[in-house]
């Protein structure tokens, strides 16, 4: 098991941390192959409809989905991890490398957290509109229920394309965590902090590859900068919590990862517990309260 001493001093100290080189290339590519897959179906599927008329099956992962996209951005409709349930997806959540980070931050007794998102993030040509594109700032604390104030509850994001500046990465400020849960208000673009109570820092620019994880404390604000490059920037956000804490979304399929003390109760969560959870969750019509505001 590699050794996170550093990164989680550093994310002690600061709130967030970014872990280079944790996931090899082997471990990200089954993912990849999954989103490319559903990418490709759902093309056909607009295609057959007569919704788009070139499939761009030439063009590589980060540029395919931004050419169908300027076509016509249904291709973006269920695309998130929850709808897509992929079997890969699952298997990941359970990958030795991103447990054993994780462990470093939670402990071995690790539950897999229902907020969890991919995002292909546009070129803000191509689609700038939703706030799943342009995150403004706010904690990850803020799109939780009050029964997890307690929680331990990290953030685990990772870039499966080139994240820059540029291709939209995201900006952090450091050193708020004592600060503890700021107001966030409903803005056009999502659940965000207002400026007149953003803190005074400078700016971290959370610049990663595929293979590193970007870190964040439940209480460290974030914001996702704009796509201005000519691809789109692919990423996974995941939490994690130690198992028996509230997860902020008790509706929603929370789930054992790692157990040293019950391992039994991994391998007794499928992949079709998983999907079958989501897919009642989603049904569920009940107003539940998961932001702040
Ligand atoms: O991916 C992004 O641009 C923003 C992600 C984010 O805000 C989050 O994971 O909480």
């Amino acid at each position: 098991m590699r050794n996170f001493s550093a990164e989680f001093a550093h994310f002690q100290d600061h709130g967030y941390v970014i872990a280079r080189n944790v996931l090899p290339p082997a471990t990200l590519q089954p993912l990849v192959a999954e989103f490319s897959a559903w990418v490709d179906q759902q093309a056909r599927d607009l295609h057959a409809d007569g919704k788009i008329t070139d499939l761009y099956e030439e063009l590589d992962f980060d540029h395919r989905v931004v050419a169908l996209c300027r076509q016509n951005q249904a291709i973006l409709a269920g695309m998130d991890l929850m709808h897509m349930r992929g079997e890969a997806c699952f298997s990941f959540l359970h990958d030795s490398c991103l447990l054993d980070l994780v462990q470093t931050f939670l402990g071995p007794e690790i539950s897999c957290n229902p907020i969890q998102h991919l995002r292909a993030k546009m070129p803000s040509a191509v689609d700038a509109k939703s706030g799943f594109m342009q995150v403004p700032w706010h904690q990850d604390v803020g799109v939780t229920a009050e029964d997890s104030d307690d929680s331990n509850i990290i953030t685990f994001w990772l870039p499966l394309s080139v994240a820059t500046r540029e291709s939209g990465c995201m900006e952090i400020l450091p050193d708020c965590v004592a600060g503890g849960c700021l107001p966030h208000v409903s803005g056009s673009y999502g659940t965000e902090i207002p400026d007149d109570v953003l803190p005074q820092r400078q700016a971290i620019t959370a610049a990663s590859e595929p293979g590193d994880v970007v870190v964040m404390s439940k209480y460290t604000p974030h914001r996702g900068l704009e796509n201005v490059a000519d691809y789109a920037r692919w990423s996974v956000d995941l939490r994690f919590h130690p198992t028996g804490q509230p997860s902020g979304r008790d509706w929603q399929p929370s789930f054992p990862v790692r157990s040293a003390d019950h391992p039994d109760s991994v391998s007794a969560f499928t992949h079709a517990h998983w999907s079958d959870a989501w897919k009642a969750a989603l049904a569920d019509r009940t107003r539940h309260k998961a932001h702040r505001v």
